[in-house]
């Protein structure tokens, strides 16, 4: 399991309001608590914004989040915990703040080469891959390719200095002592058909642009871990996957959380089939990053409209397929943040530590809108809760790390009776079934062993068992 950090958000070291690396060290206990095996760090190079995406300078730390020192120390902390820490690396463009850019904009070589300029007026009709957006930005009189916005212009790869530079990055931040990287928006490298003049994923030459990237990481240090971001269908994300180890099952986290909040047991069941698919064979080039939310989308409870129960269930049956479970920060205290995209970023929330709001390492950059002080949510209010949302959540945890082998499974079937699901998993040396209860009514279970509970409840009548609502439990084979 890997937890997702947006440090910004998370504690403050200083005193300045502001998440650093100062203070996320000092909450490293309560990370490696959760039972993570890592930390996935959202981008904390320089950069002017406030996501970190658009960077200014690869080869520095943002300052509001400390100096090189900090980072050394915060990776040293996390490394004698037996945390590994992945980086967050934003290559597809820079903030139109890099030098690189100012000097690519005044002409100069070879930074020209490694922005894209516009060759042909016609390409201006050109409309990003999955929405209408412009996809060019006049900067001072010059248009320059901008998938993501005026605030990141992208790299231009047809460059091999430019492949260079970035090997670069790379050897820097491993030696510095990073564990491996997310690799954000990797389908995006070549996106852009110079021939057509239209926005096009030209997927071969991104699984070769990243191939060379990840062999270039390996020779220096063998076991790193990456995580590709490739924010698409299954069959696109096959294709990139195996060549970073793991890949993100978006499909998986989409149907999953839009099937349980409409409480549709049958599309529950379709989603899982289709989204695991290849879990059901036993031979995999790559596993499987499985998750409900992260920081492009709806936090959890707000997706399930505020009912926690109903959150819970989602992250029960997360916690039972195969894979590399992520979790975002915060989710497991159930804050609430509605992603839209006029970026009013109330999914990026302070984590609130403390009930009234305030205390030492709160972080208050940003006004609390959804997670208020005295809503109940903050961890002091719930860690002394036994049947708090965050225990429960925990126990979630708890459960997923007592039962590593998960990770490793082959499906065998899954079904339903009622509203009743069904999982039966082979592990390496072990079986099990999955029970998950979507009804509003309790559901017999027709287990041959004493099962365990998950989250929820279950009651024993006779020699029958039965699941409540909402609850999930789990059937070794003996
Ligand atoms: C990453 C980061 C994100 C970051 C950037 C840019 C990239 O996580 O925080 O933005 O550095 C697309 C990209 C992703 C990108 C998201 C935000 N995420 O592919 O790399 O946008 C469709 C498209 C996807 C698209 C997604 C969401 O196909 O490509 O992701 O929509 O918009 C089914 C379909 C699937 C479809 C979904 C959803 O599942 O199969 O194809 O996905 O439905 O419809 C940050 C900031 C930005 C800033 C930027 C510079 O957040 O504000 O502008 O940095």
């Amino acid at each position: 399991m890997f937890y997702e950090l947006y440090l910004r958000s998370f504690f403050d070291g200083n005193g300045d309001g502001i998440g650093d690396l100062k203070g996320a060290e000092r909450k490293l206990d309560y990370i490696a608590g959760l039972g993570v095996e890592g930390i996935w760090l959202l981008p904390i190079m320089q950069s002017p914004a406030y996501h970190g995406y658009s960077v200014t300078d690869f080869f520095s730390i943002n300052p509001i989040y400390g100096d090189l020192k900090d980072l050394r120390n915060f990776l040293y902390s996390a490394h004698r915990r037996n945390l590994k820490i992945i980086l967050d690396l934003p290559l597809n463009h820079t903030s139109p703040s890099h030098e690189w850019f100012l000097k690519a904009l005044d002409g100069e070589r070879p930074y020209k080469d490694w922005y894209l300029f516009l060759k042909d007026e016609s390409w201006l009709e050109a409309r990003r891959h999955w929405d209408k957006h412009q996809v060019w930005t006049n900067y001072f009189g010059q248009w320059v390719y901008t998938l993501f916005g005026p605030g990141s212009p992208d790299l231009n790869y047809e460059s091999p200095s430019l492949w260079q530079q970035i090997k670069e990055v790379l050897t820097f931040w491993l030696s510095v002592g990073f564990d491996g990287f997310r690799f954000d928006a990797a389908k995006h490298i070549f996106d852009f058909s110079l021939e057509k003049g239209i926005c096009e994923y030209q997927h071969s030459r991104n699984i070769a642009f990243w191939k060379e990237m990840t062999s270039h990481c390996r020779s220096i240090s063998p076991d790193c871990t990456f995580v590709s971001e490739v924010w698409d269908d299954a069959r696109i994300v096959d294709m990139y996957s195996s060549i970073f180890g793991i890949g993100f099952n978006f499909p998986l986290a989409e149907d999953l959380k839009h099937s349980i909040s409409s409480r549709n047991s049958d599309s529950l069941v379709t989603a899982l089939k289709t989204d695991l698919q290849r879990f059901f064979r036993s031979r995999r080039s790559y596993e499987s990053g499985i998750f409900l939310t992260n920081h492009d989308m709806t936090r959890l409870v707000s997706v399930m409209n505020g009912n926690k129960d109903l959150a819970l269930f989602a992250m029960s049956l997360l916690a039972v397929l195969p894979g590399i479970p992520f979790i975002y920060y915060g989710e497991e205290l159930g804050m609430e943040g509605v992603y839209d995209e006029f970026f009013n970023e109330e999914q990026l929330e302070p984590f609130l530590w403390y009930e009234n709001g305030y205390g030492l390492g709160q972080t208050e950059w940003k006004a609390l809108g959804k997670n208020r002080p005295h809503s109940g949510v903050s961890y002091e209010n719930q860690s002394v809760d036994n049947n708090s949302y965050y225990e429960r959540f925990k126990a979630i945890l708890d459960f997923r790390k007592e039962n590593s082998w998960l990770r490793f499974t082959t499906i065998k079937s899954i079904g339903k009776k009622r509203e009743l699901i069904k999982i039966k998993v082979n592990g390496s040396d072990r079986q099990a079934v999955f029970y998950h209860n979507l009804g509003t009514s309790r559901a017999l279970m027709e287990c041959e062993n004493e099962p365990f509970l998950i989250n929820g409840e279950i009651q024993k009548r006779g020699a029958k068992y039965y699941l409540g609502s909402l609850s999930s439990a789990m059937e070794v084979a003996r």
